[in-house]
Order: structure tokens, then C-alpha cells, then sequence
């Protein structure tokens, strides 16, 4: 380790300052701080980093994904380049601080390279990934799947339950959809070394233990899934109730077993339902045609897949039990994918060899590193979440927790800068 990545000190001021002025960019009319892909507040939101990265020295152009890259140019353009950047989007009534500190914590650490005149031999990308929040297409991380070849002309036919469909909303926002299938192209003529991602944990486990670093270990495979349950409409006043075949009664049996599954998990596996929509939904008849939106995650892929099993038989069995069929369909988000042990390494290191404490941690969230570890080495670093609450208004991170996060990250990336393969 170097002595100069010792002498890295992040300002938290200009950090804080930061994170005060993009969060003041947000949906006024939804609560917390809301700024979705796609959106007006999200499109403004971008033309402001775009501006702080050139404010930082950054050489920033867009890319046919919709992903902001900013290049600080190494001493050897041709030498594979360093990658590190998160994202900025949030969910609906979301947080201040989820992508946000892994953005920012980049452009304070380029400023500080800067100031103590370190050049990285090679290139830095500094990237603020398109979209990385769950949408209404059911798919996470767009800017950094199209990077890595993995959206499909499939995913863009996809329609939300308004009908919207994925292609039409790139189209809307500025970006022409074959130019975001083609985007891939620029890392196949420009290889990337390492990437390594500064992001908050949006869990406990640090916070509980005591560390301020989380040393990520694998980050979790995500399942989704749409049960539609087609029961009877009748009058709800007349028919008997032995007589029913009631789609939201077999739905609610399925929203306990959704739970009871991810509560089952022998290490870390979790399961959510997030939306039930019943038909008609008239107060005086009995639900006909219910749709019901779950997920499920788990960093063990074994795990995993046996309990979409069980649940889907578990559901299909309950139903019938009301008279009601139902028709299971799992799309996969992202499978797990464990951190590059030669990058963890790298960040353990630097946190040890600055002294600070750090655990090994899995990542229940899934993030952009997810697709960049297609590219090339990942690795995460975690900073506390407070209470470890994330995805709402309450989500907080301790300025001097990421203050440590960016110190990690820069010995980090000094360290990378000079391995090589
Ligand atoms: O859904 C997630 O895990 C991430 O916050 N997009
Ligand atoms: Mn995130
Ligand atoms: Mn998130």
C-alpha cells in the first residue's frame, strides 16, 4: 500500500454538500425522495451529475445505455481501466444515500487524487449506472445489464401493468433503443481491469457488529414472481360461502406462504410480496381474478430454487382447496454472484492497512456490481446503514462512515491500479 493512499483525506463537507443538493432534486409529489428511471425529477437529476463529474475533472459522455461515464485519464490510455460508480435513481419514496454514496464518494475521491496529484496509471471510470432500482418491468439494473450485453430486444418488449412498454419509455427519455442494445460494444473496444463499488449495506449487520466497512462477499440471486389466480366472480351477498371459488382468499393463503418460505431459509434467503391487484374489486362481488407480484432471494442458489419449488406447489395446492386455479410464473432478476476474491482482498487490505476495522459481508440488496462482474474482478464495499433501514424516507448513513468508505475505496483503487493480470 501505498504512503499516498494513506494521505487520502475525503473532505465530508463537500460530500455532505453533495448529497444536500441532489437530494433537493425529487418528485415533489411523492413522499421521501423519489427520482425513478425515466421520470422528469430522475432526467434532471442527471444533467446535475453530469455536471459535478466535469466539475471534478471528469471527461464525461453519455453511453448508448443511458449511463453517465466520467473517464480521469491515467498515465496509459491503453492499459485496461479501473471502474468504480453506483447509482442515483431511487425507488418511489426512497432514500437519500442507496447509490448515491457510491457516486458521490467516486467524484470526492477523484477530487482528492486530484488535490494530493495522484495519476493513476490507468484510466478511472467513474460511472453513474442507468435505472439500477427494480422498475415496473420487473427488471433492476438496466444501464449496467445493457453494458454487459444482457438486455435483450425481450426485455424491451416488456410491458408494465399500465401496459407501457420498456423500448417506448428509453424512447420517451432520449435514447434510441437499438443504440442501448448496441451499448455493450464500447467495453468489448475498451477493457475494463477491476471494478469496485462504494455502496450502503441497507441492512444491520454492521451497524450491530460495531464496523464501519462491510467487505462484500457475494451478492444475492433475486426470483421473481407473478401468480395469477382465477377464481368466480359471483354476488357477494347471495352465494353461499361453501360455494365461493374466491381468488383473493386463495391469494391471501399464498401471501403467508410467500413469508413462511423466506422465514425457512437456513442462512440468508428472504421473500417478499409487494402487490396484490383483485378483480373486479367491486365491494358486492366475490374476487374473481387476482394478480399477485412476489420475490424471492437468497445468496444460496441451492436454497433458492428448492423453495420456489416448494412454494409454487404449496400455492398451486392451497388454491385448489377454494376451487381456484392459479398459473405460477418465476422471471429470474439476476442470479447470485459471489465477489472476486482477489478484489476482496484488495479491500480488506486497504481497510487493514489503514486500520480499520471490517467484516465479510453478503449483500441481500443486488447492485450494478451484479453485471460489471461480467466485465471483469468485482468487489463492494459496505458503510453502515443506520438502524439498517433502507428504500424508505428514514434511510441515513453517518457522514464520517462514508468518509471511511472513500478512504478504502481510493487505497483500493491505488492498490488495483497496479496489479495486473
Ligand atoms: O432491489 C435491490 O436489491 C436494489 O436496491 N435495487
Ligand atoms: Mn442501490
Ligand atoms: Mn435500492
Amino acid at each position: 500500500m501505498s504512503s499516498k493512499s494513506e494521505a487520502l483525506a475525503p473532505v465530508p463537507e463537500r460530500v455532505e454538500r453533495d448529497l444536500l443538493d441532489l437530494a433537493r432534486i425529487r418528485d415533489p409529489e411523492s413522499g421521501g425522495w423519489t427520482r425513478t428511471v425515466f421520470s422528469e425529477p430522475y432526467r434532471a437529476s442527471r444533467e446535475w451529475v453530469r455536471s459535478r463529474m466535469i466539475d471534478a475533472g471528469l471527461d464525461v459522455h453519455p453511453d448508448g445505455a443511458g449511463n453517465l461515464v466520467g473517464v480521469l485519464h491515467g498515465r496509459n490510455p491503453a492499459a485496461p481501466a479501473l471502474v468504480t460508480g453506483s447509482h442515483t435513481d431511487t425507488v418511489e419514496s426512497g432514500g437519500r444515500f442507496d447509490g448515491i454514496v457510491g457516486v458521490l464518494g467516486a467524484l470526492e475521491l477523484v477530487r482528492q487524487f486530484a488535490e494530493h496529484d495522484i495519476r493513476l496509471e490507468r484510466d478511472l471510470l467513474v460511472i453513474d449506472f442507468l435505472g439500477e432500482e427494480s422498475n415496473e418491468f420487473g427488471l433492476s439494473c438496466l444501464g449496467s445489464r445493457a453494458l454487459a450485453g444482457e438486455l435483450t430486444a425481450a426485455h424491451l418488449d416488456r410491458r408494465d401493468y399500465r401496459g407501457d412498454r420498456l423500448g417506448d419509455r428509453y424512447t420517451a427519455f432520449g435514447l434510441d433503443p437499438s443504440g442501448v442494445l448496441a451499448a455493450s460494444g464500447w467495453t468489448a473496444a475498451r477493457p475494463l481491469h477491476r471494478y469496485v463499488e462504494l455502496h450502503v449495506e441497507q441492512g444491520p449487520l454492521l451497524e450491530e457488529r460495531g464496523v464501519s466497512i462491510g467487505v462484500v462477499t457475494a451478492i444475492t440471486g433475486i426470483e421473481r414472481m407473478l401468480a395469477t389466480f382465477a377464481g368466480r366472480p359471483d354476488h357477494a351477498g347471495t352465494m353461499p360461502m361453501g360455494d365461493r371459488r374466491d381468488a383473493l382468499v386463495a391469494a391471501a393463503e399464498a401471501v403467508l406462504a410467500v413469508r413462511r418460505e423466506g422465514c425457512g431459509a437456513p442462512t440468508h434467503g428472504v421473500a417478499t410480496t409487494s402487490r396484490l391487484s383483485s378483480e373486479p374489486g367491486s365491494p358486492n362481488v366475490v374476487p374473481g381474478t387476482v394478480r399477485m407480484h412476489a420475490e424471492m432471494r437468497s445468496v444460496d442458489s441451492d436454497w433458492l430454487s428448492s423453495a420456489m419449488r416448494r412454494l409454487t406447489e404449496e400455492i398451486r395446492l392451497k388454491a385448489a382447496g377454494y376451487g381456484v386455479e392459479v398459473e405460477v410464473e418465476w422471471s429470474r432478476d439476476n442470479e447470485r454472484v459471489p465477489a472476486n476474491p482477489a478484489v476482496h482482498d484488495a479491500i480488506s487490505g486497504a481497510a487493514d492497512t489503514l486500520g480499520i476495522a471490517w467484516e465479510p459481508v453478503p449483500s441481500g440488496a443486488t447492485h450494478d456490481a451484479v453485471h460489471m462482474a461480467r466485465l471483469c474482478p468485482m468487489g463492494m464495499i459496505f458503510v453502515p446503514s443506520k438502524a439498517g433501514r433502507s428504500h424508505c424516507p428514514e434511510e441515513w448513513s453517518e457522514l464520517d462512515h462514508i468518509r471511511t468508505g472513500i478512504q478504502v475505496l481510493g487505497a483500493t483503487i491505488m492498490e488495483l491500479d497496479r496489479t495486473h493480470d
